[in-house]
């Protein structure tokens, strides 16, 4: 159980952190009090903003003392409500956006050690300049904060090619919950000392820690990209293409993203400036983007060559290749507001899901069968990351009824039937958003006894009080 600080210690903190540092001012905490979904809200007693990691450790130091809750907070654009404090208020706003130095970016070791404030779109540039880049990327990219996206073990649009964050994490700086600080930003490349503990706050949800820095993997800068749409009819023969482009094209495709033609017509609809781009309507579609080195060929040859082919053979039914970097902004574009179009359209029953990549096509069809069956009139939004098998399974309330209503009194069930289902696959509730609050219930219905097991005792022995980011990632008891 956490407490709820009292006027003396939230003096104290105001004046460890200064003004800049502090503030208890209700008007400035309340855009940081709901996810941006705006489905849950919560209460908190102040909003921390310490400007070093000394400082960070002095606060959490303080609060273990007084076992007072503290809620880590980056860009707050989590899908599952993982950076929203408590209803019941008391807890402490931690925003580490004062620390954004990009402390290092080293083209030879391949490495950038940032802050956690960092956004992600200020790492790409920082990375650009020095001929590198850093490979993760997703629409939130604007506010997204290195810190969360860490927490968060986020995924995005090209984990296909280089993995989701948990592959790019060379080392970390954290604050623990006891406030001793663990340094591990050392980006050696091999280090067998025991258990991985830097791994250990990916992906953590801010339950273990504060991530306070990190030193993260670069790669080279894409010297050519080659952008596709392509329009076809069944996920399978998508599957069938991915894995005929990487024979062609050796490791260049990225990104492999399938849409429901449900999707395109929304972004069409909600979104300013869009158009299709191919001529009819089909089914299915694609967006795929392969990268080369500026050394290397450039990868529309080969791109080329075999969509060609796949058309010729009815693998696939039409698709335009971007003729220029303005064009490939465009098709991307339609992929990148996917989620706001959907938000725009009306809330639905949302998944993230996975399976294994080759199971996706069967369990698509299985899924949006069972859905639409048992829960008449809903029809399934989902779409993805084809090439990982992480599919977001969305399902839509019937046309005409009170949405949020419907889902009140459905949503659960609908739930549970699409996890069964994936659970079926031996697939994942959670595929790259994290359990935060939103799946809690879902987790602790699915998950097996010993992964719990182990999580609650990893939780135990790092914050045996309970203060870091309560009432996310592990189930009650
Ligand atoms: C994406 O892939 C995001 O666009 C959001 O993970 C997914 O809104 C969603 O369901
Ligand atoms: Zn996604």
């Amino acid at each position: 159980m956490t407490c709820v600080p009292d006027a003396t210690f939230l003096a104290l903190l105001a004046r460890r952190l200064g003004p800049k540092g502090f503030t208890a001012d209700p008007r400035a905490l309340a855009p940081w009090l709901t996810d941006w979904r705006g489905r849950v809200a919560g209460q908190a007693s102040a909003l921390l903003s310490p400007a070093t990691t000394d400082e960070v450790a002095d606060i959490v130091r303080l609060a273990a003392e007084a076992r007072v809750a503290i809620v880590p907070q980056g860009g707050n654009t989590s899908m599952v409500a993982g950076a929203v404090p408590p209803a019941e208020g008391g807890a402490l706003l931690l925003s580490l956006r004062r620390m954004n130095a990009i402390r290092s970016v080293s083209a030879d070791d391949n490495v950038a050690v940032v802050e956690a404030g960092v956004i992600l779109a200020t790492l790409h540039e920082a990375a650009e300049q020095v001929g590198r880049r850093f490979p993760l990327s997703l629409a939130a990219k604007g506010s997204a904060t290195i810190g969360g996206l860490i927490s968060t073990n986020a995924g995005g649009t090209q984990v296909l090619r280089f993995g989701a964050m948990r592959a790019l994490v060379l080392g970390v700086e954290a604050v623990l919950p006891s406030g001793d600080r663990f340094d591990g930003l050392s980006a050696l490349r091999k280090d067998n000392r025991g258990y991985d503990l830097r791994q250990l706050l990916v992906g953590a949800e801010g339950t273990l820690g504060i991530v306070t820095a990190a030193s993260l993997r670069l790669v080279p800068a894409v010297g050519r990209r080659a952008v596709a749409w392509i329009g076809l009819d069944r996920p399978a023969d998508a599957l069938r293409l991915l894995r005929q482009l990487e024979e062609a094209t050796g490791e260049a495709i990225e990104t492999f993203e399938l849409l429901p033609r449900v999707a395109l017509d929304l972004v069409l609809a909600h979104v300013p400036g869009t158009r299709a781009p191919l001529a009819g309507s089909h089914p299915w579609y694609v967006l795929l983007e392969a990268t080369a080195p500026a050394a290397l060929p450039d990868p529309a040859d080969s791109l080329s060559g075999v969509l060609a082919g796949a058309i010729e053979s009815g693998a696939i039914n039409d698709t335009a290749i971007a003729a220029s970097e303005a064009q490939a902004d465009a098709l991307w574009r339609l992929r990148e507001t996917v989620p706001e179009a959907e938000r725009a359209d009306g809330p639905a029953v949302k998944h993230d899901i996975s399976v294994p990549v080759s199971a996706t096509p069967d369990f698509l069809a299985t899924a949006i069968s069972a859905v639409e069956r048992q829960f008449a009139g809903t029809r399934v939004f989902a779409f993805g990351h084809l090439g990982d098998g992480n599919i977001h399974f969305n399902v839509r309330p019937p046309e005409g009824a009170d949405r949020p209503d419907w889902i009140a009194r459905h949503g659960a069930a609908v739930s549970c039937l699409v996890h069964d289902l994936v659970g079926r696959q031996g697939g994942s509730i959670s595929a790259e958003h994290g359990i935060g609050q939103i799946r809690l219930a879902e987790f602790a219905r699915t998950a097996d006894p010993t992964r719990l097991a182990l999580l609650r005792a990893i939780k135990g022995a790092l914050d045996p009080h309970g203060i870091m980011n309560p009432g996310k990632l592990i189930p009650a008891e």
